[in-house]
Order: C-alpha cells, then sequence, then structure tokens
C-alpha cells in the first residue's frame, strides 16, 4: 500500500486550527501554541432538510458541537489564548453565557494559566457550568445579565492582570474565521447562503471575514449571503435598539447588546444577507426536528438558524427568506454552534422520566409498547 506523504491533511490532522491556516493567522515561531485539536469538523449534507427546501437545493450543517469543548469558540480560543500566552498573560478573563467560559477554561488549563469567568447567575446551561469548574476556573456568578458581565470585563481588562478572551480580542475573530475556510475547501467554493444564530455578534463576522479573505486571495470566488438569526427576545441586531433585558430559552444567544454589532451589520449589508428573529417556540420544535429527522442534537441557540429555514421551506409556494426566494440548485450551510449534551433541561423538562418496570421480558416489551406515540 501506498501512503502519501505529501498529503497536506496528514501534517495538520489533530493539530488544530493554527497548525491548519497558520499563514492566515496572526501568529510567528515566537507563539507557543495551544491547541486541544479543535477545527475540521463535519460538514454533513442533510437529506431531509434538502427535500424540505427542494427544487434542487442542498443543505449541509456545519456541525459545530464537535470541538472539543462542544462548541464553535475553540477555533478563536486557540488562537487568542496562544497569543496571549506569548504576550506573557498568567490569568484569562472572559464574560459568557457558557461556551466561551468552558473554552476559555479548558485552553487555560491546555496552557497551564489561570482562567477567571463572569457569568449570568442562573442563566447558563448545566453542561457548561460544569465545564467551567471541570477544568478548573475561578468562576463567578454576577446578579445581572451577559452585557453588565461584558462591561465588567472590560474594565477588569484595562487592569495588567487579566487578559481578555471575549470576541472583543480581535485574536478571537482570526480563529473563528478558518470554519468558513473549511467550508469553502469541503465545497470547492462559498455556499449561496450561510445561516448561522447571532449573540455577541462575533462569529457572523468571523465568517464573512474567511469568506472575504479567501475571495480576495483568489482561494474561491463567490460569497454567501449571510443570514443571522436572533431569539426574539434578545434581538437588538434586528429591531436596531439595544434590548435592556433580554430573554430566551436559547440562554447562549440572551445577550441584548453586541460588541460585534457593527461588524454585523457590514457583513449582512455586503453580503446582501439579512438578519431575521425566530421564536423560543420555533427554537425548540428546530431542536428537536433536527434531532429526530437528521440525527444531528444541538443546544436551543444552534437551532435557530435551523428554525429559520423550516420557516423558509414552510412558506407557500417556493421556500424563501422574507421575501428574497431562495433559488433552484442552491447551496445552503447552517452552522450549528454548539452540542446538544451542553443544555439537558431543556430537553428534561418536556419529559416525564420512564417509571421502571420489573426486569423480565413481557414486562420491558410491554413497557416498549406502552411509549410509541
Ligand atoms: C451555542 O459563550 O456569547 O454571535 O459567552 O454559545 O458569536 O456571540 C456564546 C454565543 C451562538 C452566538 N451559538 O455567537 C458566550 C457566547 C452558541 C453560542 C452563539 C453563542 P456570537
Amino acid at each position: 500500500m501506498n501512503i502519501s506523504t505529501s498529503d497536506d491533511a496528514a501534517r495538520w490532522r489533530g493539530r488544530g486550527v493554527i497548525a491548519r491556516y497558520r499563514a492566515y493567522l496572526p501568529v510567528t515561531d515566537a507563539t507557543p501554541v495551544i491547541s486541544l485539536g479543535e477545527g475540521d469538523t463535519p460538514l454533513i449534507f442533510s437529506p431531509r432538510l434538502s427535500a424540505k427546501i427542494g427544487r434542487g437545493c442542498e443543505v449541509f450543517v456545519k456541525y459545530e458541537g464537535l470541538n472539543p469543548t462542544g462548541s464553535f469558540k475553540d477555533r478563536g480560543m486557540t488562537v487568542a489564548v496562544s497569543k496571549a500566552v506569548e504576550r506573557g498573560a498568567q490569568t484569562l478573563i472572559c464574560a459568557s453565557t457558557g461556551n466561551t467560559s468552558a473554552s476559555a477554561a479548558a485552553y487555560a488549563a491546555r496552557a497551564g494559566i489561570s482562567c477567571a469567568v463572569i457569568l449570568p447567575a442562573g442563566k447558563i446551561a448545566s453542561g457548561k457550568m460544569v465545564q467551567a469548574f471541570a477544568y478548573g476556573a475561578q468562576v463567578v456568578a454576577i446578579d445581572g445579565n451577559f452585557d453588565q458581565a461584558l462591561e465588567i470585563v472590560r474594565q477588569l481588562g484595562a487592569r495588567q492582570d487579566f487578559a481578555i478572551v471575549n470576541s472583543i480580542n480581535p485574536d478571537r475573530i482570526a480563529g473563528q474565521k478558518t470554519a468558513a475556510f473549511e467550508i469553502m475547501e469541503e465545497l470547492t467554493d462559498a455556499p449561496d447562503f450561510h445561516l448561522l444564530p447571532v449573540g455577541n455578534a462575533g462569529n457572523i463576522s468571523a465568517y464573512w471575514a474567511g469568506y472575504e479573505e479567501f475571495v480576495r486571495l483568489g482561494k474561491g470566488r463567490r460569497r454567501p449571503k449571510m443570514i443571522g438569526f436572533q431569539a426574539n427576545g434578545a434581538a437588538p441586531i434586528y429591531r436596531n435598539e439595544v434590548v435592556v433585558r433580554p430573554e430566551t430559552v436559547a440562554t447562549a444567544i440572551r445577550i441584548g447588546n453586541p460588541a460585534s454589532w457593527a461588524q454585523a451589520k457590514r457583513a449582512i449589508a455586503d453580503s446582501k444577507g439579512m438578519i431575521d428573529i425566530v421564536s423560543d417556540e420555533e427554537i425548540l420544535r428546530a431542536q428537536r426536528w433536527l434531532a429526530r429527522a437528521e440525527g444531528i442534537f444541538v443546544e436551543p441557540a444552534s437551532a435557530a438558524p435551523i428554525a429559520g429555514l423550516l420557516r423558509a421551506s414552510e412558506q407557500r409556494a417556493t421556500a424563501h427568506f422574507s421575501g428574497a426566494s431562495i433559488p433552484e440548485g442552491s447551496r445552503i450551510v447552517c452552522t450549528v454552534t454548539g452540542h446538544g449534551l451542553k443544555d439537558p433541561e431543556v430537553i428534561m423538562a418536556s419529559l416525564a422520566l420512564p417509571k421502571p418496570v420489573a426486569p423480565n421480558e413481557s414486562e420491558v416489551l410491554r413497557a416498549i409498547a406502552a411509549t410509541q406515540s
């Protein structure tokens, strides 16, 4: 058997996004690479979603929940933490709705430095909370929301003792743009539409930067229309005003004053895309549908773009986003940003746990029949 050693992939597989995309990232030989093998997530063709849109359209799901800490945040965190360590940082700090803190805590552990995470009390999904403790972060809960936590982090970051790893740190955005590179390489060019959830608006800005960069470098010809989805009760960009008390079941995107607001607006305008809203009910229905129809279990925030796509598919004659029809043969990518296991409460709340039955064949058979609905 002849195993090619010239295969590029052999050199970066399992080594993370800095190894794979070093030339496009703000790193040098002096940068210590802190990686957990993030990136290289599957772009899963989704036959049932494609059939819903119809007319030869193809829908792919970029499953970012398969990153090392279960969310897309790891792509940016490897760059942000590597650069922070290069600059001599001893303590990272971030505000978070849960995923940034899980990721920061893991990469800090990997780097052998400490990490303080500032979280809105009572609004962090249990899986994410467990992660912060498991990786040994210093966890501070505030009696306030994410926007207030980020404001405090900005103030603390002005001191020398903390390195901020929220997406206001440009190294985070640089790392996150690698997801767009992967999609362009895999599809050989950009899709026609790229859908994703929007919270603090770092990721939509990062994807757009990635698509733009690859087109500028001649590594692709097209750029997608960027379509962002906010939750109805936390939709500052959609409503064009700060939401003082954001509320949504999708706690990851429970954000009322996004840090990358201006960049997100530019991405939407330049790509001729749009920002739209989905209700909590649509989010939960889409989460359930994706798990049952495609076998992909995501957290509620990640189901927002799926909810938007399902709604588009239910529009009368042909699928469209708020009046803009989806042309025949379109390629659509939905980024699902976080793993479903992050937030078990949402599913558990709608369940009655099964009562134990006697440990014999007939009782178990009877119980199976009883659960068929
Ligand atoms: C699963 O962890 O803001 O628009 O502090 O966890 O780039 O903020 C998380 C955001 C989407 C929104 N999906 O991305 C945090 C945090 C999931 C998320 C978003 C988040 P941005």
